[in-house]
């Protein structure tokens, strides 16, 4: 595996001027999940998201409940169905728990539903606007990889805590928040060979373009046995990289995702930090757990990344991974997966400069990742 620093650069497919999907921010994540109540708590507990809006029984809705959940700029919505059938259940039959809305923060909701259906986009929802006392909000979604969607989400003549059809909710639960700011990325795990086919779809209906930070002759299948490209927006506030399968001396870990998702679907959340040491202890202490990287990893660490300003002994003791590119560093770390398939996972990452995604550290974390296959015997 080769670590050079190859330089990130953003290929103007689409010059800004000409963005026909301007995005301001990812919106929301949704998360179709078997018991909603629960994973808010969780959320709440290991997490340190504050509760903020809830619908169900209470508000009227029959046939599912959600609980809105925040933590500075990242927003889940944890949706259980209250009714047996429907699409719900059979998402969570087919997949398990697991991100079903990657909505996405807009000016103009409807022209985002047509520029991106008419380059070809699957419709999900047409554009239609729901209200309450607190303003208006509008709403469309596509379709995108498996059964992902992305609603876009109109929401500046509205002042209530989230959308129409929910009530604040706030519980006399309240952990502390863990130092998470905002979703630095979100990653898709999609079938053989199909990378590409997601890449265009980003480039043509939605005007992304591709980050190049290594080209193909720097993936080396023995460790990775997969494939990774990543897109951004025009304005680069939304980066999706897509990862496909190899072929490797193993299987690889997005074929095991695969396999117990049932298809296509976000592999792991990055979020960000501005003190990942205290963001990582705090977690640890209410219970996330972390892959372990082995302590050598340390002894070499600072000559391949040079002087950080961090003391490499918390980050030694927490698991934290560090790397380097042309703009800067960055320390990351990455769960177990948060759900009993092993599909789902979170990335904690703090960027100091570096806008890469740290390839250095590709070897040391499939390494990580196949050691966790080994023990559930999926290798
Ligand atoms: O988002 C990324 O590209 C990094 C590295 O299965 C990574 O977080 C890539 C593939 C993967 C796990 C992590
Ligand atoms: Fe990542």
């Amino acid at each position: 595996m080769k670590t050079d620093n190859t330089s990130l650069h953003l290929e103007k497919t689409v010059p800004q001027a000409e963005d026909f999907l301007p995005i301001l921010g990812t919106d929301y994540v949704e998360l179709y999940v078997g018991n909603a109540k629960q994973a808010a708590h969780y959320y709440q507990a290991a997490w340190g998201f504050q509760p903020v809006a809830y619908a169900g029984l209470e508000t009227g809705v029959k046939d599912r409940v959600s609980y809105v959940l925040q933590q500075d700029k990242i927003r889940l919505v944890l949706t259980s169905p209250l009714q047996s059938g429907g699409d719900i259940n059979r998402h969570i039959d087919a997949h398990g728990d697991g991100v079903k809305v990657v909505a996405l923060w807009v000016d103009d909701a409807t022209k985002s539903y047509e520029e991106t259906t008419k380059r070809g986009a699957e419709s999900y929802m047409k554009p239609k606007t729901i209200e309450d006392e607190q303003g208006k909000v509008v709403l469309s979604g596509i379709h995108t990889y498996g059964e992902t969607v992305h609603i876009f989400v109109e929401r500046k003549d509205y002042k209530g805590v989230f959308m129409p059809g929910f009530k604040p909710w706030s519980p006399a639960y309240k952990p502390e928040a863990a130092g998470l700011k905002y979703i630095d990325h979100m990653v898709g795990n999609v079938g053989w060979n199909e990378m590409n086919k997601w890449c265009e779809f980003y480039a043509k209906v939605m005007g992304f373009a591709q980050l190049i930070s290594f080209d193909d002759k720097d993936i080396s299948t023995e460790y990775t046995a997969l494939m990774s490209k990543v897109m951004s927006n025009g304005n680069g506030r939304i980066k999706f990289p897509i990862n496909e399968p190899a072929e490797g001396r193993k299987k690889s870990q997005i074929e095991e995702y695969i396999d117990f998702y049932n298809g296509a679907g976000v592999q792991h959340i990055a979020v960000a930090t501005d003190n990942i040491i205290e963001t990582v202890t705090q977690l640890r202490n209410r219970g996330v757990e972390f892959l372990k990287v082995p302590k050598t990893y340390y002894e070499t660490i600072l000559d391949r990344v040079g002087e950080i300003d961090e003391d490499l002994e918390p980050l030694k003791e927490l698991d934290i991974l560090i790397d380097r590119d042309d703009e800067g560093y960055l320390l990351q770390i990455f769960t177990k997966p948060i759900l009993d398939r092993p599909t789902m996972f979170f990335e904690i990452i703090q960027r100091k400069g570096a806008q890469s995604f740290g390839k250095g550290n590709f070897k040391a974390l499939f390494e990580a990742i196949e050691r966790e296959q080994e023990l559930r015997g999926t290798l």
